[in-house]
């Protein structure tokens, strides 16, 4: 999988304890889809990052975005914010489930938005799994929140 970020100055991304992201400049298309979709939803963004699944084999297993290496402090857990997840391209498989429960599959469709709202980091982990199915390249642009930089 290939990934990049953009967002805000001063935002940068660890995540897994080990890759460190430091964001590009929101480019002009980039900031009017965030705010967009700010206007929609209500929930404001200071980054995003793009994913590409190549091929069926790129993929993302089971997780939450609940990343405090995003600047978060305890009494400000990233899994109170919600994140916004733009699909591009070929149709995958996105699933969620309950921490212990049974997954619901969701197929992300080009140009589709998926919300996650604040709490759900907490409670639900969620993935993209592989696939034998021939599948072209898809992108998935996920805006979050973040608490650092200047604004
Ligand atoms: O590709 C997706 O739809 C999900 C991406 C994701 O879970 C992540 O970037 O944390």
């Amino acid at each position: 999988m290939q990934e990049c970020i953009y967002g805000d100055a001063g935002c940068d991304y660890l995540y897994s304890n080990s890759v460190f992201l430091k964001p590009l400049t929101w480019t002009d298309n980039l900031a009017n889809l965030r705010d967009r979709i700010t206007a929609l939803t209500g929930y404001k963004f200071r980054i995003v990052i793009g994913n590409q699944y190549r091929t069926g084999t790129d993929s993302i297993g089971w997780h939450t975005d609940n990343e405090s290496s995003m600047g978060f402090n305890p009494a400000m857990p990233a899994a109170g914010y919600a994140y916004a997840s733009v699909s591009l391209g070929c149709v995958r498989k996105f699933q969620i489930k309950p921490i212990g429960g049974r997954p619901t599959d969701f197929w992300l469709e080009h140009d589709s938005l998926l919300v996650m709202h604040p709490g759900c980091q907490s409670t639900h982990l969620h993935q993209v799994s592989k696939t034998n199915k021939v599948v072209s390249t898809r992108i998935n642009l996920t805006f979050r929140p973040h608490t650092g930089g200047g604004r």
